[in-house]
């Protein structure tokens, strides 16, 4: 019963059904589902496959947006849930578009996914300076900090913003990626993971959490 009603929430996020997913989570919950499952199995599941078929040009961009707002949509019901329950996201992450930059289509993609793969999300929008990203996580202590550039002009801010929290001490983990980077630009500037695309930043960033 409960595992018919996950799969039912995971169809219907993947279609975008916004509403039917929340109506689905309420029921879930009357059903007495423990609400940690509902998120995993149902809502992050749903999100996953997205996120594949993203990675393989199956499915584009305005179908992610829309899974995103049902998973979003599910998560009203879900976070007040979460939280009562102390259940603890799978990392925290602080992220931004770097100095300079204003693009954030893909950030915010990124944002998503990695939302929808149940971490904690601190996003500082667009055209963020090394020392906001710094004095973030001063502040908030994030396990990573994952920063997006579309400018080839811009991509220098990355390195500038990882040589700002190696000197600052800070031992958190970095993530970059955009449109105009590569592998090698990232070992270049020493982050410690790079994606190509916003289904393969959950990758790096599950990858990075299970090595810490
Ligand atoms: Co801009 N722009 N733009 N622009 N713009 C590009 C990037 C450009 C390639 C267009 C071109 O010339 N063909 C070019 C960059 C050239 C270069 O440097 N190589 C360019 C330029 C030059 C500029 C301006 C300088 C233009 C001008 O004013 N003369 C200017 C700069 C402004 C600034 O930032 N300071 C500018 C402005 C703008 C708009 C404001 C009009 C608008 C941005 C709106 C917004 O973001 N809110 C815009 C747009 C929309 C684009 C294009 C058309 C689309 C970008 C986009 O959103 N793609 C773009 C040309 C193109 O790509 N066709 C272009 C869709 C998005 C889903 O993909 O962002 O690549 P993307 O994200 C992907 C991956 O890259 C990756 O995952 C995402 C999803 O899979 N990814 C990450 C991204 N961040 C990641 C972080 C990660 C991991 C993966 O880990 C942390």
């Amino acid at each position: 019963m409960s595992a018919e009603i996950l799969k039912t929430i995971q169809e219907n996020l993947m279609k975008g059904k916004a509403n039917d997913v929340k109506a689905l989570c309420e029921e879930a919950v009357k059903q007495n589902i423990p609400v940690e499952q509902i998120l995993n199995e149902g809502l992050i599941a749903g999100m996953a496959v997205i996120g594949e078929k993203f990675k393989n040009n199956q499915v584009y961009v305005p179908e992610v947006l829309i899974a995103a707002r049902a998973m979003n949509s599910g998560m009203t019901i879900l976070k007040p849930l979460l939280a009562s329950a102390n259940v603890k996201a799978r990392g925290r992450i602080v992220i931004g578009t770097v100095k300079g930059d204003l693009h954030d289509i893909g950030k915010n993609l990124v944002k998503m996914m990695l939302e929808g793969a149940g971490f904690e999300i601190i996003d500082l929008g667009v055209n963020v300076d090394a020392e906001k990203f710094v004095a973030t996580a001063r502040e908030k202590n994030p396990d990573i900090i994952a920063m997006s550039a579309l400018l080839t002009t811009t991509m220098g801010a990355m390195k500038q913003t990882i040589d700002a929290i190696k000197s600052a001490g800070l031992t958190v983990k970095t993530i970059v990626g955009g449109a105009p980077l590569t592998q090698s630009f990232a070992n270049e500037i020493n982050a410690d993971g790079y994606a190509p695309d916003a289904a393969s930043a959950v990758d790096v960033a599950n990858r990075i959490m299970a090595a810490a």
